[in-house]
């Protein structure tokens, strides 16, 4: 399979690299009043302004030449057609079908998916209009008040993220608590603040044998028991997942099991009965809006043109930086405290889709792949790690990302958080020069052995790129087309390395080392071969945790 290096347009970008890599934006702007206008798109209510990048019309359009040579148009359409485009697990990748609107038929295998898409979205919403009508209710036949989603990973970031960033849309009787982790002290703190009579479980698992969910889910369980019966199960516990056979083993009814398919990737499934949580605080209306702004990103992404293509000049952008400048990592910079769970989401999305080092073929790949996502609420960030971002010596591409609309009635506060994202961007842009920061010390009285001392500190080289994505309101509409459009710019760049975004074995490793070490810990067998760290920290937590004669029974 063809390395990214070999194609001819990569050679012209190194090239563009060469010639452009002391260009300095501040100049691009003033010989070129149009360049804001030119470097910008619009799609649904997300507009975008890339203007601030070390880019040129020459570097786009070799850019673009890339994601042709490497394939991109027919891999989009594959990928839309349902073919299975994910070889390692022989799936096809279809969360676009989740929210295909328009419903033309999608066939995987030769059978089209949309008639079972449907059927569940039509589950789901009933569902979810008889508990927030308080039709449905509990054992002691009282309205659902809370509502926990056990799940962990992609069956947990998607929804958590969503209820966070539209709290304002939720339901007012809903409380929305969200357990991921195994250590118990998660699922403690929200057990002490719900009800067994008033609380809904969703117990969310693709595979549903994941150890952290599954350990969760029966400790959830047992604390119902303890009031409730077995038979009121079924009031209080639903579950979500693509493994019938391994709900029914739980003992969680599959008439109150919300189904999806192989198909739809764990990060990729906030769009399928994954988003049961979402509906049931945003209820069904919201939920099918969020999908209508996820379906319209995915229309402009199989039919614009590449180079007016958001998604695709977001990932293109960011090859740009990643295998020419060497930037290894991205900022994701929410000016919005309930868009603050959006770094993790994406941190994930991107991170699992595109931390590979072979290529589809299993070759190793020729250059560096997937960057590290980091991020945090801008303005914290400002008085926090900014520091390295303007300063520092790396090249760290940031998303700065914000509402146009007020998020809240307090007088000033929108105004104050968005002059702050527009002088970051512009800070980043320009820095500040030498001359500048003189000028302005000479200002303030100093004498010329101080200006001379303090100049290197105060100056900033600028050039520092960032995209400024602003939403004309935060809302599932346009949440929706926000996150296919970073579904969709990880796609293109696992398309252009040659990767596949789509599976996750390095996450696998690790669960099966833990299961042989957890039988280690608990005694039920003896240390296997381990190197001698490893033994050494087994025999230490044993030494703390077990009796004199090795009994360690954890789970009592
Ligand atoms: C996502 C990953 C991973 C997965 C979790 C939970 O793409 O595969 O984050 O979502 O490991 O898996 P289950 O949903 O099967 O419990």
């Amino acid at each position: 399979m063809a390395q990214p290096i070999d194609f001819p347009a990569w050679q012209a970008l190194q090239q563009n690299f060469e010639q452009s890599k002391h260009i300095q934006m501040r100049d691009q702007f003033e010989q070129d009043p149009q360049r804001a206008e030119r470097y910008c798109l619009e799609v649904g209510g997300i507009h975008v302004d890339f203007s601030k990048n070390r880019i040129s019309d020459e570097i786009l359009g070799n850019l673009v030449e890339l994601a042709k040579q490497a394939g991109l148009p027919e891999r989009m359409q594959q990928m839309f057609r349902g073919e299975k485009i994910n070889q390692t697990e022989n799936r096809a990748v279809l969360h676009v079908a989740l929210r295909n609107r328009t419903n033309n038929p999608i066939l995987v295998d030769g059978e089209d998916v949309m008639p079972q898409v449907n059927d569940v979205l039509r589950r789901m919403g009933e569902f979810s209009h008889a508990v927030r009508s308080g039709e449905w209710l509990g054992y002691t036949n009282q309205v659902i008040t809370d509502v926990v989603n056990i799940g962990i990973g992609g069956s947990d970031l998607g929804p958590l993220m969503m209820c966070t960033a539209l709290k304002g849309f939720g339901h007012p009787r809903l409380n929305m608590h969200f357990v991921s982790n195994v250590d118990g002290a998660q699922l403690r703190d929200v057990l002490e603040r719900v009800h067994p009579e008033t609380t809904l479980f969703i117990i969310a698992s693709k595979t549903f044998t994941t150890q952290e969910t599954i350990t969760n889910a029966n400790t959830a369980r047992q604390w119902f028991l303890k009031e409730g019966s077995e038979k009121d199960i079924a009031k209080h516990f639903v579950a979500v997942s693509t493994n019938k056979a391994e709900v029914a083993k739980f003992g969680i009814d599959t008439d109150h099991m919300f189904e999806f398919w192989d198909w739809v990737g764990g990060r990729y499934s906030l769009w399928s009965a994954i988003g049961l949580p979402i509906m049931l605080y945003l209820g069904e209306e919201n939920f099918i809006e969020m999908l209508n702004g996820a379906h319209l990103m995915d229309n402009h992404f199989i039919n614009a043109p590449l180079e007016k293509n958001l998604p695709v000049l977001l990932g293109l952008i960011g090859i740009w930086y990643i295998n020419f400048y060497g930037g290894g990592s991205h900022v994701i910079a929410p000016y919005d405290q309930h868009l603050h769970r959006l770094p993790k989401f994406i941190q994930q999305l991107d991170m699992e889709s595109n931390g590979k080092q072979v290529k589809m073929g299993g070759e190793p790949v020729a250059t560096e792949t997937g960057p590290i996502i980091w991020g945090e609420t801008g303005i914290n960030g400002q008085h926090a790690f900014f520091q390295l971002l303007h300063q520092g010596t790396h090249v760290t591409p940031i998303d700065l990302i914000a509402s146009l609309t007020k998020r809240s009635n307090l007088p000033g506060h929108h105004e104050i958080l968005l002059s702050n994202v527009f002088a970051q961007a512009e800070a980043f842009m320009r820095g500040k020069t030498p001359e500048e920061a003189r000028a302005e010390l000479q200002a303030q009285g100093l004498s010329d052995a101080q200006i001379e001392t303090l100049v290197p500190h105060k100056t900033f080289s600028g050039n520092r790129p960032t995209n400024m994505i602003l939403m004309d309101e935060v809302n599932p509409r346009n949440m929706g087309s926000l996150i296919a459009m970073y579904e969709h710019k990880v796609f293109t760049q696992g398309v252009i390395w040659g990767i596949n975004s789509f599976d996750q074995w390095g996450v696998e490793l690790g669960k099966q080392l833990a299961k042989t070490i957890l039988a280690e810990l608990t005694g039920a067998i003896d240390p296997q071969k381990h190197d001698a760290s490893t033994s050494r920290l087994i025999r230490l937590y044993r030494k703390t945790n077990c009796a004199e004669d090795g009994t360690c029974d954890l789970f009592n």
